[in-house]
């Protein structure tokens, strides 16, 4: 016999328990798009506990709609270690490998996942907590509750590291620009797809402490060109930052 209540209580409980486990935690990445999931399984992989939280009901970013809603994704040579760890197929052509984005999408998410990171979809971040002149947590709310401009007081998750992959809008070091005036957000510049794959990963770093930086939102705050649909440097981008952020905890 199935009872409605026990489906409930069953789905309460256990959402309840992650959200209390993940209050207190080592890192804490917003944006699940391609540098924040692969920076999030290689953080938990290597035992860290790692939050991920994503404003869209969908994990994934800018994958699923690889170039102009064609649902294919190039990725350079260069990253194709991260494809093959993932467990995604993909055909080689003029250098480049081309596989799926709907599996791209569901392999990273999945591998996450299982190396035990936390996801918490439909949360948006809104702020972050400095203490010392230290990021050291987040100020998270429902997403819909922002999307309805409702005016209901956000909770707060502690974290010894902070990650930024949110794309373009590069939103949680955007929020700290303005609130510290101690960062400078250059912008976005025009596409040149070799130089911003070569820059996305070569500036990947710290940009203050406590928070990281990766994927696209690298290229908003150190006014890097563009690089359209090719995701290599995204997947090479979150590969770094979890080795920066490791050896910072360490
Ligand atoms: O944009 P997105 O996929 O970030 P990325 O990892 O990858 C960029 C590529 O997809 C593509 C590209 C490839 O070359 O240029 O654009 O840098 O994923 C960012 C995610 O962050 C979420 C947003 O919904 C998206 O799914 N996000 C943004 N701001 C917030 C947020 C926020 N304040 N709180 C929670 N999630």
């Amino acid at each position: 016999m199935i009872e409605e209540t026990s489906i409930t209580k069953a789905i309460v409980e256990e959402f309840f328990e992650k959200l209390r486990n993940a209050v207190e935690s080592d890192v804490c990445i917003v944006g699940a798009g391609p540098s924040g999931l692969v920076a999030s399984r290689y953080l938990a992989e290597k035992g860290f506990k790692v939050n991920l939280f994503e404003r869209k009901l969908s994990i994934g970013g800018g994958i699923w709609g690889g170039g102009m809603m064609f649902n294919k994704v190039v990725v350079q040579k260069e990253a194709a270690s991260i494809l093959d760890e993932a467990g995604v197929d993909y055909k080689e052509k003029d250098g480049l490998c081309i596989c799926d984005s709907i599996e791209l999408s569901s392999a990273l998410t999945y591998r996450a996942s299982k190396a035990g990171v936390k996801f918490f979809n439909l949360v948006n971040v809104e702020d972050v907590i400095i203490k010392s002149k230290r990021v050291c947590g987040l100020v998270v709310n429902w997403y819909p509750v922002d999307m309805c401009s409702l005016s209901v007081d956000p909770l707060a998750i502690s974290c010894k590291a902070v990650i930024d992959a949110t794309g373009h809008e590069a939103s949680v070091c955007s929020i700290v620009a303005k609130k510290t005036g101690k960062l400078k957000i250059l912008g976005e510049k025009s596409m040149w797809a070799e130089k911003a794959e070569e820059a996305v990963v070569k500036y990947t770093s710290e940009v203050y402490p406590g928070l990281f930086v990766t994927g696209m939102s690298v290229a908003a705050v150190y006014g890097l060109p563009r690089m359209g649909p090719i995701f290599g440097g995204m997947l090479l981008s979150g590969k770094k930052v979890a080795e920066l952020v490791a050896n910072s905890l360490k």
